[in-house]
């Protein structure tokens, strides 16, 4: 017998999340449940407001026409769905088929929001090669690179991964750049996406020896992925980039051109996280993912993301928002 269960979960955020302009007060989203004899599979489907082309809304109806084909036994174009749908569904398939490894890395590169002695904390607890995530280009360019000074000077071994989501124009991106001591700039692991558009940032990364790397240019319509000087790795959000198979293949491609890959979060629960650090422990084995987003939420979904204190809820408090069997 074949079951297929979508659960819907609205989950209370920690205060004070922004997703680009708006405030993330609740986290909506689903969870897909396949049962096949004995065998289980679940998956997350969760678009992320200002991010996703699809909401909640759209993403639970399309799910629901998926798990009826999946019932029926119909073939499903994992491409054709919303990038959520897809990546959800595709998880929970993965795991009845039992493909997915259960190992997870859950080694974070932890995330800097603000205030650097949140960091400094957090990093001196960590074991291994210190390595964090500082998002930049909210401020002045200038205030950016004292900060990245600041760390690489107080923290000897650490290496740092920036992210400025296109905030600089090519004169802003050029006065951090000259701001940051020429003889940190070999410690910054990469910045990510540091101008408007990927030619400026490929001009940027060509002038200064900072090492760049695609996050949002890695969804823009019709990418393709291409050898660059100074391209240095590319940041995988599954739930905004679409199936396993895809995420799979295309981490595959950059791998082969030498390129670093960076599994990392679209801000799911614990349980998509979890899910996410086995898919990094998976296929990028050497790279410290980006999955430091648990403490913006202020309860954990079913699993629990290790060393995490907050509430667990489980699957069964949540809504059963559709369910079907043949
Ligand atoms: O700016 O990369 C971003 C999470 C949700 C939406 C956008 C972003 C993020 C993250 C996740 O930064 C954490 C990470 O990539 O390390
Ligand atoms: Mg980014």
């Amino acid at each position: 017998m074949k079951q297929a269960v979508l659960y819907r979960y609205c989950l209370p955020m920690d205060s004070g999340v922004i997703l680009r302009h708006t405030r993330l007060v609740n986290r909506d989203g689903f969870i897909v449940e396949l049962r096949d004899g004995d065998k289980l599979g679940r998956g997350e489907i969760a678009p992320l407001p200002e991010f996703s082309q699809e909401n909640a809304g759209q993403a639970g109806l399309q799910a629901q026409e998926v798990l009826k084909c999946w019932l029926n036994g119909d073939e499903v174009d994992l491409d054709a769905l919303y990038p959520s749908v897809a990546f959800g569904f595709s998880m929970a398939l993965a795991e009845l088929q039992g493909s997915v490894p259960r190992e997870g890395n859950y080694q974070a590169a932890p995330l800097c929001n603000g205030d650097p002695d949140d960091l400094v904390q957090k990093l001196a607890d960590m074991p291994g090669q210190k390595v964090a995530k500082i998002k930049v280009g909210m401020y002045e360019a200038i205030r950016d690179g004292m900060v990245v000074n600041m760390f690489l000077e107080v923290i000897p071994d650490l290496m740092l991964r920036l992210d400025a989501n296109r905030q600089w124009t090519p004169a802003k991106a050029a006065q951090f750049a000259n701001y940051v001591h020429p003889a940190y700039r070999d410690r910054i692991a990469f910045l990510e996406e540091p101008c408007q558009t990927p030619q400026d940032s490929l001009a940027f990364t060509k002038e200064t020896g900072i090492a760049l790397a695609w996050d949002e240019t890695v969804r823009d319509q019709g990418f393709e992925l291409l050898e660059h000087d100074g391209l240095k790795a590319i940041v995988i959000k599954p739930t905004l980039v679409g199936s396993l198979p895809k995420v799979k293949a295309l981490t595959e491609q950059a791998h082969k051109m030498g390129l670093d890959v960076v599994i990392s979060s679209s801000l799911e629960s614990s349980f998509g996280l979890v899910q996410l650090a086995r898919i990094a422990n998976w296929l990028t084995p050497d790279a410290i993912p980006g999955l430091d987003t648990v403490d913006m939420f202020s309860v954990q979904l079913e699993s629990v993301w290790p060393g995490c204190e907050l509430p667990v809820m489980s699957l069964e408090q949540c809504d059963k928002f559709w369910e079907a069997a043949c």
